[in-house]
């Protein structure tokens, strides 16, 4: 099974992390969405998001439809819960992070971030500043309010939802607009707990030392 997409989309992210909690191999390619010219990335994603995916000869783009169908083939260690409340909940807070964190987190990260760093040109700083100081707060005080003391978002184990928001946390953490301990001090010590994962670690890791470069 292959991914393509960058590992700083949140999304891309997720997918892997996803993956990999459930033990699932998967070979991984790089790509940028505005520029590849990927045959396999063009056939699987006709709107040219990332993440795209393929296995054998099936393939799909959006991140949600891809966990949708690794969850579904591979149903050992469940992460979208079975029963009612708790799968519609952890729909809602991956519905959360990537409908309302995504596009308040974008507007900071693509200007401090993919401008910059991957399209050679300066990003609208005060945009991102602003972006931080109106949308972000009631995002976190949200969050503050769900996140748990010693678990996770739904039920006692991880699911999509623990994954889809840390993945935009991620994020938000890259391009300085991290959770503030001080402010939001739960949803900080989850936002470490969670982000401390060996399935988000190493991804983590290279994606600092990328935009370090
Ligand atoms: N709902 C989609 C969102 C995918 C998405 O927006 N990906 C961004 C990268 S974070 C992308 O490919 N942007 C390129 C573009 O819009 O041209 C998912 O869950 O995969």
């Amino acid at each position: 099974m292959l991914l393509l997409g960058a590992t700083v989309s949140p999304f891309v992210r997720k997918v892997l992390v996803f993956a990999a909690e459930k033990g699932l191999v998967l070979e991984h390619r790089s790509i940028s969405p505005a520029t590849s010219d990927d045959p396999q990335f063009l056939a699987a994603s006709p709107f040219r998001k990332i993440p795209a995916f393929v296995d054998g000869d099936f393939s799909l783009a959006d991140s949600t439809a891809i966990v949708t169908y690794l969850e579904t083939k591979f149903p050992q260690q469940p992460l979208i819960p079975l029963e009612a409340r708790q799968r519609a909940t952890a729909i809602w807070y991956e519905e959360v992070a990537d409908t309302v964190m995504f596009p308040a987190g974008q507007k900071i990260f693509f200007n401090r971030v993919v401008l910059p760093k991957f399209l050679n040109r300066p990003g609208d700083l005060l945009a991102a500043d602003e972006a931080q100081s109106t949308l972000l707060p009631p995002i976190y005080a949200y969050l503050e309010t769900v996140a748990p003391a010693g678990g996770f978002l739904v039920g006692n184990a991880l699911s999509i939802a623990d994954i889809a928001v840390t993945c935009m946390l991620v994020n938000m953490h890259l391009c300085d607009a991290a959770v503030d301990p001080a402010r939001y001090p739960k949803l900080a010590a989850y936002y470490a707990r969670i982000s401390a994962r060996p399935s988000f670690v190493p991804l983590i890791e290279a994606d600092r030392a990328r935009l370090a470069a």
